[in-house]
């Protein structure tokens, strides 16, 4: 009612929570395991952002904010179904949760392959980080991304997604689950060892624990 989500993401909201019945409503230590490696490359990147669609702002933008301190990344607000209106209510809602600069009010870069609105970013954000969290994206934008050169950390709860498939780090879990424990991750990440990571390996143990979660049904 706000007119912060899209219509199209209460859609996508169902999409979620489908696929999180599925999982068992719990972080999977699968996803415990790319959430270390998210944290791992967002803390080491030369710059890092975190894309914030409608979605992400209204279900945990205080997270959000804090996982962007505690990793030195900055926030841009980048729309599937951009609306200037929508644009200037997520930054104002980021900033009333505690965000001292929130970018994607004013694209001056383009993300090359993807027709107009999809496509708008900012220079110093998005159009030049090197590492990018894109909570619920959809998969063009993904792979345009990665097609840029850029590291990819997805979160997204279907392991099916192209979204999920594309991302170099796929993370699958609920966003607010997802971004806390990165939270609690990035607080004690200096003294842990990093552990081997391989996406396809770590997906497909996903899908291997949805198809025992229906069998035990
Ligand atoms: O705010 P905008 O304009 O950028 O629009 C955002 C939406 C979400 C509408 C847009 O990006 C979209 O249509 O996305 P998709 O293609 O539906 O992809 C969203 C993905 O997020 C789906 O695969 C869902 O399973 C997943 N998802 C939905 N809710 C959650 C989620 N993943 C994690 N946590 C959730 N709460």
């Amino acid at each position: 009612r706000k007119g912060i989500v899209a219509e199209a993401g209460l859609i996508a909201h169902g999409r979620g929570e489908a696929f999180d019945y599925l999982l068992g409503e719990r972080t999977l230590p699968e996803a415990l395991r790319a959430e270390n490696e998210a944290v791992y490359l967002l803390k080491r990147a030369k710059k890092a952002v975190i894309s914030v669609n409608g979605n992400t702002a209204v279900l945990c933008p205080r997270e959000v904010v804090i996982l962007s301190q505690l990793v030195g990344a900055r926030i841009e607000v980048n729309l599937f179904h951009r609306t200037e209106e929508r644009v200037k209510k997520i930054i104002q809602l980021l900033k009333e949760n505690g965000a001292s600069e929130v970018l994607g009010e004013n694209p001056d870069a383009r993300i090359p392959g993807l027709e107009h609105e999809r496509g708008k970013c900012s220079s110093e954000g998005i159009g030049s980080a090197d590492v990018v969290l894109v909570p619920l994206e959809d998969g063009d934008r993904a792979l345009a991304l990665k097609k840029m050169g850029k590291i990819v950390i997805s979160i997204d709860l279907n392991p099916l997604s192209r979204t999920s498939r594309t991302s170099d780090v796929s993370i699958v879990d609920e966003v607010k689950r997802a971004i806390k424990n990165m939270i609690d991750i990035a607080k004690k990440e200096e003294s842990r060892k990093k552990e081997g990571f391989d996406n396809t390996f770590n997906l497909r143990k996903i899908l291997i624990r949805i198809s025992e979660n229906l069998r035990g049904v």
